[in-house]
């Protein structure tokens, strides 16, 4: 079976690495980069580096973004420096950093580049940015005005969003697209819809493709609540509802097949899976990967 996963971070990231054991087939994971920045003159794609530490198990698991076991020596340094010091990048990180910005630099593409790196560190599953040209994610908020993505997250600590600004000129990666057409089933992981899959999803020729593929994704609510990140305060100031698995749904306005929820998160729209979300052990998901599997299969 071929699989395609649409991941932003952390979420999207775990559900990537269960997906990678559970099957035999091969996998194919396509990565938001509207999170993407230039931090200390690097080149820094927290997405793509999420879903290849996870997938390499080198990730922080705690965290969830950065490597396992990193030190901040450098960003202690920066700080004492009088430079930029909040977005901690970590010592061994930076060689990710340092290598994709010489690349970029002389004209490798950031697709060659990050297969490149994840050879380097043994992920076999096939990592693709979402387009080769920067996307980069805008969040326009009411204290503030429009900020760049990691800014808004990180520097602010997600203050209160007016609207999401996605960049209209962005090809999808041609390679992204071929491998959403050759898909049996396309996952989308437990992610933020507004800032991790929209990025994919708004690309030219990406919706057009999935509208012909069985396509499953995971609620990133449980209960009201976001596992991670600041959607549950985005729902309400981005549609007026309340945040539940429902809106998840309402928000991907027909894109899916089926949707995967919370025990107790009741849907109403599309044929639902409720287990066991919450990805707290390898374990855990590796078992979530396989259910989503069985679920995909059984819509086909
Ligand atoms: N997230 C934070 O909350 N604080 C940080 O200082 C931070 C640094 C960072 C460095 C490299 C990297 O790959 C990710 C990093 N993240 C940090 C995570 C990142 O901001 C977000 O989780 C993603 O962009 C959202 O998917």
């Amino acid at each position: 079976m071929k699989v395609v996963a649409l991941s932003g971070g952390v979420g999207g990231a775990r559900l990537v690495e269960g997906l990678s054991r559970a099957l035999d087939g091969d996998l194919t994971v396509v990565v938001n980069t509207g999170d993407d920045c230039v931090h200390w003159g690097l080149a820094i794609a927290p997405d793509l580096d999420t879903v290849m530490y996870t997938l390499a198990g080198l990730g922080d698991d705690a965290r969830g973004w950065g490597l396992g076991g990193d030190t901040f020596s450098a960003l202690a340094a920066m700080r004492a420096l009088g430079e930029a010091s909040w977005f901690s990048l970590g010592d061994r990180d930076l060689a990710t950093h340092l290598t994709r910005t010489a690349a970029l630099a002389r004209g490798e593409p950031l697709d060659a580049l990050t297969a490149r790196l994840c050879r380097a560190l043994g992920v076999r599953a096939r990592v693709l940015p979402m387009s080769n040209e920067p996307a980069p994610t805008l969040v326009d908020t009411v204290a503030h005005g429009l900020l760049p993505f990691q800014e808004w997250l990180v520097l602010h600590r997600a203050p209160e969003v007016r609207r999401i600004v996605l960049p209209d000129g962005p090809r999808a990666l041609p390679a992204a697209l071929d491998a959403l057409e050759a898909a049996d089933v396309v996952v989308i992981g437990p992610s933020n819809p507004y800032v991790s899959v929209e990025p994919i999803t708004r690309l030219p020729g990406v919706r057009d493709a999935l509208s012909r593929r069985i396509v499953v994704a995971l609620s990133p609510i449980v209960g009201g609540a976001a596992v991670k990140g600041p959607l549950a305060e985005m729902i309400p100031a981005l549609s007026g509802a309340p945040p539940s698995a429902q809106a998840v749904l309402e928000r991907y306005g027909g894109l899916l097949s089926g949707f995967v929820v919370e025990r107790g998160d009741e849907v109403r729209g599309a044929p639902s899976l409720a287990t066991d979300t919450i990805m707290r052990t390898r374990d855990d998901r590796l078992r979530l990967a396989r259910e989503v599997l069985e679920f995909a299969r059984g819509l086909a």
